[in-house]
């Protein structure tokens, strides 16, 4: 292995970045801060010029992206391509290119596959590739591996493998070190979350630590095998997926026993060892709803097996993902059933109802609209020809004033806990509805300050 991979260092390591979105792009500047020479590669040449130009291509709010971005194009630390030809001169490739699941939730590899294709035909012997994006365990090995070798021609020699003494073609390295980035905090997660490194061998591993240490000044880099590394990212947020859910399904039992899951959940958590989740209207994001299946992917999907003599049978991810994907639909069913209800002790049961929708980005204070579980909401209300409103202080679209945004609304409904919905006042908001009726996704609303102001109230497992 040559010194500059397994020494890393900014005088002599040639660090380059393919795919420059919410994870690559940060991943390139902190490298560059850092003093390397990165080379950013994106195949969309727009992105890529504004890049150039020092413009932050990414959406929200990301404290100091934009300022690093600027300082390191200037200094040209950090020049970007979308040509991958220069990456003949890159000892180490970081790939961080989008793993989406398809409608059968089996993971999509295109844009992976695409990009080890083009990188095996410049690739520098002797480099190390590492793959960022979350994949599904098994893929580095049994899909990246072999499109590199194929292209290059070269070898990559990893852990567990039967040396082949004859071996005189050149080689590559290989690792896996999943991102574990925020919107909103990409920068502050970079440098401050524990990273796991999974190397094709003890000595890639290390040669990764080194390297992440350069941007990562304190927390855990702990190394292990590329198989480890790709299971830990996706179990964790599969983790998160099953407590939601746990969360959730106790919320559905206390709506049927008339009990109230907030005060359960509280009381629960006083317990030892307890830490239940928060029930709500649904679970968003580009990774929770994604991972779970990711992880599962190579008991369900033939192309990414790993060789394993037994396929045991996978119950409780796939139902924490029923359980969670099903929230925005009993969202509705309450909402109508309150409508219909409150019309049936009334005269005035008008045809065309009228929907509220309180947040549509997918996490409280984010504009990030990814697996909205509001868009869902919203695509359900409209299939049954009711009309929405929808409100968000953060998506342009459905910016404004709240209250008017709500005007003559027969419920409302709140999906997202957006910190400026505190300031709501119930006794306004009741005054330019149609019917007092509010829906509570998130344990957000005082229940009992609602029924006062004369609200017809309702919500997740209450
Ligand atoms: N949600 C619930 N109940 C909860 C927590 C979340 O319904 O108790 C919903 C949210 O409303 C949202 C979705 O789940 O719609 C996801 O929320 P999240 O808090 O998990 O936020 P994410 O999707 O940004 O998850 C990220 C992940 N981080 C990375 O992938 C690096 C996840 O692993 C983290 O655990 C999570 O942030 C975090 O802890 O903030």
């Amino acid at each position: 292995m040559r010194a500059e991979i397994a020494n890393p260092n900014p005088e002599s390591t040639v660090i380059a970045v393919i795919g420059l979105g919410y994870v690559g792009l940060p991943v390139a500047c902190e490298f560059a801060r850092a003093g390397f020479c990165v080379i950013g590669l994106d195949i969309k040449a727009d992105r890529v010029a504004k890049i150039a130009a020092g413009i932050n291509p990414i959406e929200g709010n990301e404290p100091g992206l934009a300022e690093l971005l600027t300082e390191v194009i200037t200094s040209q630390r950090l020049r970007v391509i979308t040509d991958y030809s220069i990456l003949t001169e890159a000892d180490v490739v970081l790939i961080n290119v989008e793993t989406p699941v398809d409608d059968q939730y089996l993971p999509q590899y295109h844009a992976m596959r695409a990009a080890c294709r083009s990188l095996g035909s410049v690739l520098k012997s002797g480099a190390l590739v590492i793959v960022e994006s979350t994949v599904a365990p098994g893929t580095t090995l049994n899909v990246v591996r072999p499109i590199l070798e194929e292209i290059s021609g070269y070898t990559c020699k990893y852990d567990g493998q039967i040396e082949n003494q004859n071996q005189e073609s050149a080689t590559f390295y290989l690792g896996a070190c999943p991102e574990r980035v925020m919107p909103g905090r990409l920068l502050n997660n970079l440098r401050n979350l524990s990273r796991v490194c999974g190397g094709s061998s003890g000595t890639v591993a290390e040669a990764m630590c080194k390297l992440y240490r350069h941007i990562i000044p304190q927390a855990d880099i702990d190394p292990t095998d590329i198989l480890t590394a790709e299971l830990v990212k996706t179990t964790e947020n599969a983790y998160r997926d099953v407590q939601i859910a746990f969360a959730n399904e106790v919320a559905l039992i206390c709506e049927a026993m008339g009990g109230d899951v907030w005060k359960v959940r509280e009381f629960v958590n006083k317990s030892p060892g307890r830490n239940m989740l928060l029930p709500g209207a649904g679970v968003g994001g580009h990774c929770i709803p994604k991972d779970p299946w990711l992880l599962i992917a190579p008991i369900h999907d033939q192309s990414a097996r790993i060789e394993s003599n037994h396929q045991p049978n996978i119950y409780l991810i796939p139902a924490a993902r029923t359980v969670n994907e099903s929230m925005p639909a009993h969202v509705a069913e309450m909402t109508i059933n309150a409508i219909n209800k409150y019309d049936a002790q009334s005269a005035n049961r008008n045809p065309q109802y009228k929907i509220g929708i309180l947040g549509f980005s997918y996490l409280e204070d984010s504009d990030d609209t990814r697996h909205s579980p509001s868009e869902t909401l919203v695509t359900l209300l409209q299939r049954q020809q009711i009309e929405v409103a929808i409100h968000d202080p953060f998506v342009e679209e459905y910016k404004g004033d709240i209250y008017e945004r709500m005007a003559s609304c027969d419920a409302v409904v709140l999906m997202v806990k957006h910190s400026v919905y505190r300031t709501i006042d119930l006794k306004i908001l009741i005054q330019t509805l149609r019917k007092p009726i509010l829906v509570d996704g998130r344990g957000f609303f005082d229940r009992t300050h609602a029924q006062k102001v004369g609200f017809v109230f309702r919500g997740i497992g209450q």
